[in-house]
């Protein structure tokens, strides 16, 4: 089984290469991503050498490149890692994010369609419901509830999922989609929440909460996210979208003060900073489907997954030094400076 991973140097798609090569020995992954900021080689150190692993720096919006990579891989699977991921980032500039999440998946399925494939899988997020009100607990995200975005992240990655579907009833192509929560583990690039916090409050910096910190995410482990995908593109039926979620919401304050009791910092880091402009409330995913259909169950409670998250980022210091000592500096007195 030959399977193209996209994005495969940043978070979510590193930790699904190491889960696929671990658990299928025999099948090779290609690894295909851009290096943007966020992608990072040094994460991908360990497989560098594996013979069933190769490494290509391409542009999923690079159309020949693709089309190149397609005619001397000829892969069975397609999953599409490959994204701007960051919502303070597209508040900021929203071009890109139309241009690599939107642009790229149709090049990606253009591929497909080209040289045949058995599956293209979409790594899509909860955030193309929209958000959900604080007040009304009883309430979740399931297949069925309405596409209804919030910020220029969460409707390019709707437009894709759009784009997807249409592909399955247009040509044919055989697709599945996932959207799931907000993940956290190792290899989370230190611009998101838990790992910022994380580094800052080492570092005795001021731990920015947007607003007063009430918003929910519901939150899973990372190598939950990757079982999840690869039952979906074994055993998933194609045409279909499945969210994945472990019932795990919690308030952004709550998550900051657990952060500093670990560490053993005091909450008076805690900075409550301007709001994020159209600052979504509450995530909050039901599983039912996927659970019932492919049988998936998180494995990493978030007590435990939390304490491991930390612990890697006190081992892995070499990991994350590098990056938060180079543009990312700039980058954070742009977002942190003034606010
Ligand atoms: P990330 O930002 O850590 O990594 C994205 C990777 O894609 C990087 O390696 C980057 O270099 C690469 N990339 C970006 N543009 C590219 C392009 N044009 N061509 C090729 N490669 C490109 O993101 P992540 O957190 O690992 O998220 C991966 C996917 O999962 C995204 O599609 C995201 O929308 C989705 N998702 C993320 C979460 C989460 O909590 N992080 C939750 C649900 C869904
Ligand atoms: O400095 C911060 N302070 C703060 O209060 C940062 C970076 C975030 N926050 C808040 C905003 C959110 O309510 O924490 C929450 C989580 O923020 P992010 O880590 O930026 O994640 P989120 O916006 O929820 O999006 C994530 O989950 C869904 C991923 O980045 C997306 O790629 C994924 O689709």
């Amino acid at each position: 089984m030959n399977i193209i991973v996209t994005g495969g140097a940043g978070f979510i798609g590193s930790n699904f290469i190491f889960h696929m090569l671990k658990t299928y020995p025999d099948y090779r992954i290609i690894c295909l991503d851009k290096l943007t900021y966020a992608g990072n080689l040094s994460t991908l150190k360990t497989v560098m050498d594996n013979p069933n692993f190769r490494f290509v720096k391409l542009d999923i919006c690079d159309r020949e490149g693709v089309y190149k990579l397609f005619e001397e891989e000829h892969p069975d699977i397609v999953v599409n890692f490959a994204a701007e991921s960051h919502v303070d980032r597209s508040i900021e500039n929203p071009s890109v994010f139309l241009e690599t999440n939107i642009m790229g998946t149709s090049v990606l399925m253009d591929a497909c369609r080209k040289y045949g494939i058995r599956r293209y899988h979409q790594v899509s997020t909860d955030e193309v419901y929209g958000d959900l009100p604080l007040d009304r607990p009883d309430l979740f995200f399931t297949e069925e509830t309405p596409i209804h975005t919030s910020s220029p992240y969460s409707s390019s990655k709707a437009g894709a999922d759009l784009l997807v579907l249409a592909y399955h009833r247009t040509y044919g192509l055989p697709v599945t989609i996932s959207r799931c929560s907000n993940n956290y583990g190792p290899y989370h690039f230190p611009e998101k929440l838990i790992p910022l916090m994380v580094i800052n409050a080492l570092h005795d910096k001021p731990l920015p909460v947007y607003g007063e910190g009430l918003n929910v995410r519901d939150w899973l482990y990372v190598e939950d996210h990757c079982r999840a995908i690869d039952l979906i593109i074994h055993k998933g039926t194609v045409g279909e979208v499945y969210n994945v979620g472990g019932h795990n919401e919690m308030k952004n304050i709550d998550i900051v003060k657990l952060i500093c009791k670990e560490l053993g910092k005091p909450e008076t880091l805690i900075t409550h900073v301007t709001d994020r402009k159209g600052h979504d409330m509450r995530y909050a995913i039901d599983p039912t489907k996927i659970h019932n259909e492919l049988g998936w169950l998180p494995e990493t409670k978030f007590a435990d997954g939390i304490k491991k998250t930390i612990r890697w980022y006190l081992d892995n210091e070499d990991w994350w030094q590098p990056i938060i000592s180079g543009e990312y500096q700039n980058y954070y007195e742009q977002m942190y400076g003034n606010r």
